[in-house]
């Protein structure tokens, strides 16, 4: 059976035309034709998530564990707004989230009517194309719906991948049913395209590469692609670049560096111009370290390229000198064909440096109290290989980013903008699909923030949630300005003495606790034993220890 109302009838048959068969639904009476619709043709995947803020952040987990666009369906009012969170996110990760929000006729709106807001354009910063369908159905009307479904749909994965939003008003009565097919609706389709550069262009690319002596690679945030590392290794082994990433840019050649933080905090005063690129490269999203930012912004490169397919002008670096708009391993492969010299030592420069900054910060955890970093030492030594995870923001982030990579372990993180608001729910959503294990780390607010995260029926047993409870907001412990204010303790750090406990028991998953090394070792192997549940282990440190530590590393790799 599906709903009568041929608006929803258009948009379930152009979504498996597209091949978009997860359906993420919170529950309402505006969006009840679609509901109906997608529940009853046996294609859909609908799972069902009440809280909205969680059910796009999950959403947005499990396209990124599928690789695939997924929709999110909720009713009108407030709860549309609360998908706002993790549509922005998906926005600046270029994640294809299609946002079907149910609507009042729009005589209706402003009218005093219940559950009405003005929703047309309400995520207007953060999505590639709006439309609101009309409300009849008059032959011109299905046209013209149509042709708006389609646009958004091709849309929201052509180019850089991004949300698209479809409004769709509905007129009571909500809930008639028919006993039929889906109607066949045209679908438009999107030819392939290769986006190559001109040969000109690329051996003017590759002379001034041929010309650069430092050469600089900085690959941000990105899902695993062998096919990019390759690309990039062949590029290294020509011209002796520099390839700086981050545990989230998914690339594990032993050529390139990566745990980059300390490494750049190590040079950052050193003013070695040695190290100062003449030319950078950058891809990919995102970097955490904000050394990274500070060392380049005061060395400037003479040249800074931009490399991705969405031709995004990323200034970072306030050297930006040209956006070459293509895939990049596209680019990195095309540039290896060409002529390119190097007899340059930048390479090794770095190289160099890197292990040395890494045996100064080995040295210097061998000796450590029990703090955040010290549990990060355990924790990454624990993670099993091949398996996932998801690094909650604030420190967690930047503890994991301080150890090495953990082998054939892939990484994710809300870094789009960086919120603490749906860590949980965006691990949650890429574990039920994922048949690794998956281990999200976070902070003790974070997990009380989103933790309607596990009100839902798609935990698996492949899920480990570790909360380093360090009583609060530690970050702003760190970072310079909120510790030294009056307003510190109760309006930054903001103390919490709540325990992951209650709320693990509440969700009937398995619950660990440890408070010093000695415990969190021996729990980490049970932690990690195969279970019949998920399981939450609640790490607690003191937060001036851990300050006083992390301080204390900084200094340290830069003697
Ligand atoms: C939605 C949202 N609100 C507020 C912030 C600002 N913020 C950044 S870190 C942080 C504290 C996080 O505390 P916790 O999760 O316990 O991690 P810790 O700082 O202890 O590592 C806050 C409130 C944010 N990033 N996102």
């Amino acid at each position: 059976m599906i709903s009568t109302k041929k608006h929803s009838q258009q948009l379930a048959a152009l979504l498996l035309k597209k091949g978009i068969t997860d359906i993420l639904i919170s529950p309402g009476s505006r969006n009840a034709p679609m509901i109906h619709t997608f529940h009853g043709i046996a294609e859909f995947n609908c799972r069902n998530i009440v809280d909205e803020r969680s059910a796009a952040y999950f959403a947005l987990g499990l396209s990124l564990a599928k690789q695939k666009p997924v929709a999110i369906v909720c009713t009108s009012g407030t709860a549309s707004l609360n998908y706002t969170p993790a549509v922005a996110e998906a926005f600046y990760q270029n994640i294809p989230l299609i946002v079907l929000t149910a609507d009042r006729p729009d005589y209706w709106i402003d009218q005093a009517e219940s559950q009405c807001i003005r929703q047309e354009g309400i995520y207007h910063n953060f999505v590639k194309k709006e439309v609101s369908l009309p409300l009849g159905e008059s032959e011109n009307e299905l046209w013209f719906a149509a042709r708006q479904i389609n646009e958004c749909l091709n849309l929201a994965t052509s180019g850089s991948p991004a949300p698209v939003h479809i409004n769709i008003p509905f007129e009571e009565p909500l809930h008639d049913l028919i006993d039929d097919e889906l109607p066949d609706i045209k679908e438009i389709g999107l030819a392939e395209i290769q986006s190559l550069i001109s040969p000109n262009e690329l051996s003017g690319l590759a002379e001034t590469i041929s010309r650069s002596k430092k050469i600089m690679v900085l690959a941000g945030q990105a899902n695993p692609s062998p096919e990019l590392e390759n690309a990039l290794a062949k590029f290294v082994a020509k011209t002796r670049a520099v390839v700086l990433h981050e545990h989230l840019s998914n690339f594990s050649n032993s050529n390139f560096c990566g745990s980059i933080d300390a490494l750049m905090s190590a040079i950052l005063e050193d003013n070695a111009a040695e190290y100062c690129p003449d030319l950078v490269i950058s891809l990919g999203g995102q970097f955490v370290s904000k050394s990274l930012k500070q060392f380049l912004r005061k060395n400037k490169p003479a040249e800074h390229w931009h490399v991705g397919l969405g031709g995004e002008h990323f200034d970072t670096y306030q050297s930006l000198t040209k956006v070459i708009q293509t895939e990049a391993a596209n680019f990195f492969e095309s540039l290896s064909g060409q002529a390119l010299q190097s007899n340059s030592n930048y390479l090794p420069v770095w190289k160099n440096k890197e292990s040395r900054v890494n045996q100064l910060r080995d040295e210097f955890l061998a000796n450590i109290e029990f703090s955040d970093l010290k549990a990060f030492e355990l924790i990454s030594k624990n993670i099993p290989e091949n398996s996932v995870v998801h690094l909650g923001n604030s420190s967690p982030v930047r503890y994991a980013l301080i150890h090495n990579r953990v082998n054939l372990v892939e990484y994710y993180s809300n870094r789009g903008t960086a919120g603490i608001d749906g860590c949980l729910s965006t691990a949650v959503g890429f574990a039920s699909e994922s048949d690794k294990l998956n281990t999200i780390i976070l902070g003790d607010l974070s997990f009380f923030y989103d933790s309607n995260a596990l009100w839902n029926k798609y935990i698996g047993t492949n899920l480990r949630i570790i909360v380093i409870h360090n009583g609060g907001g530690n970050i702003f412990s760190m970072i310079k300005g909120p510790g030294e204010n009056p307003a510190f303790q109760e309006h930054f750090f903001t103390g919490n003495t709540h325990k992951a406990e209650v709320l693990a028991k509440a969700f009937g998953l398995e619950y660990f606790a440890a408070t010093n090394e000695n415990e969190l070792a021996q729990t980490l192997t049970e932690f990690y034993s195969p279970s019949q549940k998920a399981a939450v282990l609640e790490v607690f440190t003191d937060a001036e220890v851990n300050v006083k530590v992390f301080q204390e590393l900084f200094k340290e790799v830069k003697k």
